[in-house]
């Protein structure tokens, strides 16, 4: 029978009242399906060890029903602020130059996204990112116009180089040898995703970058798609680690494009894993750790070497997880 036939066939039984409630039950995608549907647990997940605190306070406004880009942006600021990291914000390892230089971007459920990269002197370059995300036309914003731009905008100018950071780099300097470690020098830039209770994603991404970097090096964190990158009918997807080869094989929108294809978070992660081990000689003198989420919540995280872990909030529980990877 055709659906018309059936249709018209329905809507007299219904008008009989003889349709059980099953037969009658509201078509997908309605919002009185949507209201009917399971109900959404929001969860926060973050690079890193550092991702525990970034996630309390993320935490605390998803709990609250608030939205996903609040989180991402609250639960990052926590680590720009913390001198004891020393691959964000305020504390941050500086470039060859002894010049802290920062790099961060931001993108919510609507795909609007804002960055700002090679940034200096500001606390809190996500929230750059997101002024120009929600203030201007543009996406990312560079070097002395950033710092124009969020000193237009009230941000404070500080000395973001600590008496640590600076003994550290004095050190170096003796020596100066360039030398990219892996998961002990530059690891603890913060990249997190949020889902929130009506099921939208964001994410955010904030670092100084690599250690003692060429002054001017911009890395793969403040790069929607390479970096991080939300589809909010899809996923979310952050990277961490030698930013040239996310940016070369454009890691995160690759997960989240290969969960557009089908994949679950935790094959996508792993796919562009090995994209990166067939693309780029050299490839295991670094460390790359990916995460990613899905609209149900699911997660993926892979690295290429031991010792990346992610902080993952989700059920009203803070856990500390070791990634899988790849060099066995
Ligand atoms: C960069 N991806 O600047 C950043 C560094 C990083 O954990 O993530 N470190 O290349």
């Amino acid at each position: 029978m055709s659906n018309r036939r059936n249709f018209i066939k329905n809507a007299g039984l219904a008008s009989l009242g003889v349709l059980s409630a099953c037969q009658m039950k509201p078509k997908e995608n309605t919002i009185e399906s949507r209201k009917k549907g399971p109900v959404i647990k929001p969860l926060a997940i973050s690079t890193w060890k550092n991702g525990m605190d970034a996630n309390v306070a993320a935490w605390k406004v998803l709990s609250k029903g608030g939205k996903a880009i609040d989180a991402v942006e609250s639960g990052v600021k926590v680590v720009e602020a913390n001198p004891d990291d020393m691959s964000v914000g305020y504390g941050g390892r500086p470039d060859r130059d002894g010049i802290v230089t920062l790099d961060a971007c931001i993108m919510d459920s609507t795909g609007n996204a804002g960055s700002v990269c090679a940034l200096e002197n500001i606390m809190h370059p996500i929230s750059v990112a997101r002024k120009v995300m929600d203030d201007t036309p543009h996406v990312m914003l560079a070097g002395k116009g950033a710092l124009q731009f969020a000193l237009e905008f009230g941000f404070k100018q500080e000395d973001l180089l600590t008496e640590k950071s600076k003994q550290e780099f004095e050190k170096w300097r003796l020596t100066s040898e360039y030398k990219p470690l892996i998961n002990i020098e530059n690891h603890d830039t913060i990249g997190m995703l949020a889902l929130d209770q009506n099921g939208d994603i964001s994410g955010a991404c904030t670092t100084s970058g690599l250690a003692y970097k060429m002054h001017g090096r911009v890395g793969d964190s403040p790069i929607i798609g390479a970096g991080m990158y939300c589809d909010n009918e899809v996923g979310g997807a952050v990277a961490t680690g030698m930013g040239e080869l996310v940016m070369k094989t454009l890691g995160s929108f690759l997960v989240v494009e290969l969960m557009n294809q089908g994949m679950s978070p935790q094959q996508a992660v792993e796919e562009a894993i090995l994209r990166i081990v067939k693309k780029i000689p050299g490839y295991e003198e670094f460390q790359i750790g990916y995460l990613a989420i899905n609209k149900n919540g699911e997660v993926g995280a892979y690295s290429l070497h031991r010792g990346f872990n992610y902080a993952l909030y989700a059920d009203d529980s803070n856990n500390l997880i070791d990634s899988n990877y790849y060099l066995k």
